[in-house]
């Protein structure tokens, strides 16, 4: 029996909305489940995952730096963050920021309550004395409700290559939201996963592991789960293709076989012709010409570029 929860209704219209499309598609959202996310945890312990260990470095190495710029002339300011995921990253800031006494609270914002409240637990068991307010809100609602709550100065993180999940021109649209609602003086720092060697992308991609096919595959295990789905994942195959054209990623899982899935919440049965795609997810590579146009189009300046030592990755700040 499904239970017809608010979540799981969004599900089911996601996907029915989804097969709909030609091609197919489902939202990369969905891949967030506990399994999902416990492979995504294993995806970030990977060596081809690059990523990671690059923002890990900027971080570390820029914390110091990014205090400074974010402390602005020292009056308290807002720490908000969209999609702060185990908090890992963050925690290298919050962790620096405290031990210098630096004047601050941390807003972590995400639709699920679950996710926020361990990120709370996880957090104040490894700095004490942070100030956190957990913002329980999709990110357009958050952004308003926080310029609602108080007047502090505001310093938004969009870390982890988050951006490249969105199409460019939903890339341009969010942090147009974003920069919208913000003052003179607020600051936005954003993770931009950089164009490098084809090959290395696309090993992050598709590793020797099979670690990043089961975090695609999980999806199809989710429908069958949540939505009383018959997929047999051994039906589908994991396919990510990077284009340096272009700079992105797009992942697909392809149908091997002529089949048919029915989806009991949807009462309805979904063909799938043999080699038929199902677009999944989108990972966008950035070049500085790139991230010049955003913040050129989105109004607002950039005050300095952070990379690691290969140049792979840049944690970019930019201020209204
Ligand atoms: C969360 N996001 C930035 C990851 C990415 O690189 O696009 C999700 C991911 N998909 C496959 N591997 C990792």
């Amino acid at each position: 029996m499904l239970i017809a929860d608010h979540q799981s209704i969004a599900i089911a219209h996601a996907v029915e909305e989804g097969f709909a499309k030609i091609p197919k598609r489902l939202p990369s959202w969905l891949f967030y489940d506990e399994a999902g996310d416990k492979i995504f945890q294993k995806i970030m312990r990977m060596p081809e995952y690059y990523l990671t260990g690059c923002e890990y470095e900027i971080l570390n190495t820029q914390k110091e730096n990014l205090r400074q710029h974010f402390t602005g002339d020292g009056s308290i300011f807002d720490l908000i963050e969209f999609g702060a995921g185990d908090g890992l990253k963050t925690e290298i800031l919050l962790r620096h920021f405290s031990e210098q006494h630096t004047s601050f609270q941390y807003m972590p914002v995400d639709i699920s309550s679950s996710v926020l409240d361990q990120l709370t637990e996880r957090l104040l068991g490894a700095v004490p004395s942070l100030s956190i307010q957990p913002v329980n809100k999709p990110y357009d609602e958050a952004i308003v409700s926080i310029q609602e709550r108080d007047h502090n100065r505001k310093v938004y993180l969009f870390l982890g290559a988050n951006i490249g999940n969105f199409i460019p021109a939903d890339a341009e649209h969010f942090i147009a939201t974003i920069a919208a609602s913000m003052e003179p003086g607020d600051q936005l720092l954003i993770g931009f996963d950089l164009k490098k060697d084809p090959r290395l992308v696309q090993a992050a991609y598709d590793d020797p592991h099979g670690i990043t096919r089961d975090f695609n595959l999980n999806l199809l295990a989710r429908l069958n789960r949540e939505l009383g789905a018959d997929f047999q994942r051994d039906q589908f195959t994991h396919y990510p293709y990077y284009d340096p054209e272009t700079g992105m990623t797009k992942s697909y899982l392809v149908s091997m076989n002529d089949q048919d899935v029915h989806i009991e919440a949807l009462h309805k049965t979904i063909h799938f012709k043999r080699w038929e795609i199902i677009h999944t997810e989108v990972s966008q590579k950035y070049d500085v010409a790139m991230i010049e146009k955003l913040a050129a189009r989105t109004g607002l300046e950039i005050t300095q570029y952070y990379y690691d030592r290969k140049y792979y990755f840049t944690d970019v700040l930019f201020r209204k």
